[in-house]
């Protein structure tokens, strides 16, 4: 509601201002803003009975898309599904942000229709370069390797999801800074108030005018729980320039409909039970995941055509690594469709079976993907390393193929001067 709202306002304020306001910002750049498709009209939902991945390519309206322009708005049909079946809606930007970053720590205030929230999150700067320093955003406590982000050059931001969306609730009492502004029947999963959180951390960051941490090359990762967190934030905020989920399971990265086949892989409705994560609405999917219209595999896809890198686990059953391999691997057409493959990369080839252990595998390419996407001075291209233990197929989940859309392909994010180079001298730290 309240994001509607906000996009007709903006919508009025510029046709009244009579400024040629450009809404979009072309699939082809790095979105400078939290959703560049608010713009576009999305109709009701198609009425879907299929085992199959949904066609991304494949508008509400039944045609095709054919241009890389055309992605903008089927993406904002893709995102409006998601919320509206899967996490819950996302409302835009409250009324007011305001907040302080420091080199130890960032605050947030947010205001909207009469209702107050603060929380805030620590910072740890790098141990190498100089600021403005690039940020990951590391949700919860474990499983993400924050020495190696720091060591790589960019900042750690210790988020607590739980300040924003609180466990242990029922649905009908949410708690957290996003239920105290949007209420606590809000039928919006904490998912997705944990990406609000993020998305609200970036409104900080862009107003404190640059001078410690730089807003447009943050990235997210967490494990866990905080995996499905962390792809829920880079996929519903383009300023997100580097998202990386750590296994994240259902919820997370794996595709909703592949889950019941997948064996010991955690059901639907446990995922929809155990914690409010999900939207309210996902309720009348958990057993039938085949009348979804839109699928993970999209959410990946929503995440296009920034860096993403998908770390799983396949040792432990219900982490659903089979499950998101397909994900994974229906997303990255979607990448390869807009001209940049290498963007995304997958890995859950990897030794130790414990949940969220520290890996000596990711350190390498966690920091590339630093490099790449936050500091800008890499080049390395995504990599697919799928564990033969848990593989799926993508042949067997799709009838649709992959379009050859016109138009340029996409770009990574506007560079800005690099930092200074440092040497890696990263440990994995547990
Ligand atoms: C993979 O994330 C969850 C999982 O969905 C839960 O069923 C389990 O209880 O906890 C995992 C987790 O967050 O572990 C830290």
């Amino acid at each position: 509601m309240s994001k509607l709202r906000t996009r007709a306002t903006l919508i009025v304020a510029s046709v009244l201002a009579g400024a040629a306001v450009v809404f979009a910002v072309p699939t082809t750049a790095h979105a400078a803003v939290e959703d560049d498709g608010a713009d576009c009209p999305v109709a009701a939902s198609p009425t879907v009975s299929t085992a199959q991945m949904p066609d991304p390519f494949t508008r509400i309206d039944g045609t095709r898309i054919t241009t890389t322009g055309d992605w903008r708005c089927r993406r904002a049909e893709i995102r409006e599904m998601a919320e509206r079946h899967v996490y819950g809606q996302k409302p835009a930007r409250p009324s007011t942000v305001t907040g302080t970053v420091s080199s130890s720590g960032v605050t947030v205030n947010v205001t909207d229709q009469g209702r107050s929230a603060s929380f805030s999150a620590g910072v740890q700067l790098p141990t190498t370069g100089s600021g403005p320093y690039p940020a990951v955003v590391v949700f919860g406590g474990f499983g993400a390797d924050t020495t190696t982000i720091r060591n790589s050059g960019a900042a750690v931001i210790s988020f607590d999801p739980l300040a924003v969306g609180r466990e242990g609730t029922g649905r009908a009492s949410k708690q957290g800074a996003f239920y105290t502004l949007y209420g606590s029947t809000s039928t919006t999963g904490i998912l997705m108030a944990w990406s609000w959180g993020v998305s609200r951390i970036i409104d900080v960051i862009e107003q404190s005018g640059g001078s410690i941490l730089r807003a447009d090359a943050v990235g997210v990762t967490g494990c866990s729980r905080y995996g499905k967190g962390a792809i829920a934030a880079g996929a519903f905020d383009q300023r997100v320039a580097l998202t990386m989920p750590i296994e994240s399971g259902t919820g997370g990265v794996p595709l909703l409909r592949a889950v019941p086949g997948e064996s010991g892989a955690q059901p639907l409705s446990s995922a929809y039970n155990e914690q409010p994560w999900l939207g309210d609405a996902f309720g009348s999917f958990t057993g039938n995941p085949n009348s979804l219209p839109v699928d993970n595999h999209e959410l990946v896809g929503l995440v296009a055509p920034r860096g993403l890198f998908i770390m799983e686990n396949p040792h432990v059953d219900w982490l659903a690594a089979r499950s998101g391999s397909v994900s994974a691997l229906g997303g990255a057409e979607i990448y390869k469709a807009l001209g940049v493959g290498g963007n995304i990369s997958y890995w859950s080839d990897v030794s130790d079976g414990t949940h969220c252990a520290s890996r000596s595998e990711w350190q390498a390419p966690l920091q590339q993907h630093i490099q790449k996407f936050l500091l800008k001075t890499g080049s390395s291209t995504g990599t697919f390393r799928i564990s033969s233990r848990k593989q799926g197929e993508l042949s067997q989940w799709r009838t649709w193929q992959t379009p050859a859309l016109t138009g340029s392909p996409s770009s990574p994010p506007p560079s800005s001067p690099p930092p200074s180079a440092g040497s890696c001298t990263a440990t994995i730290t547990p």
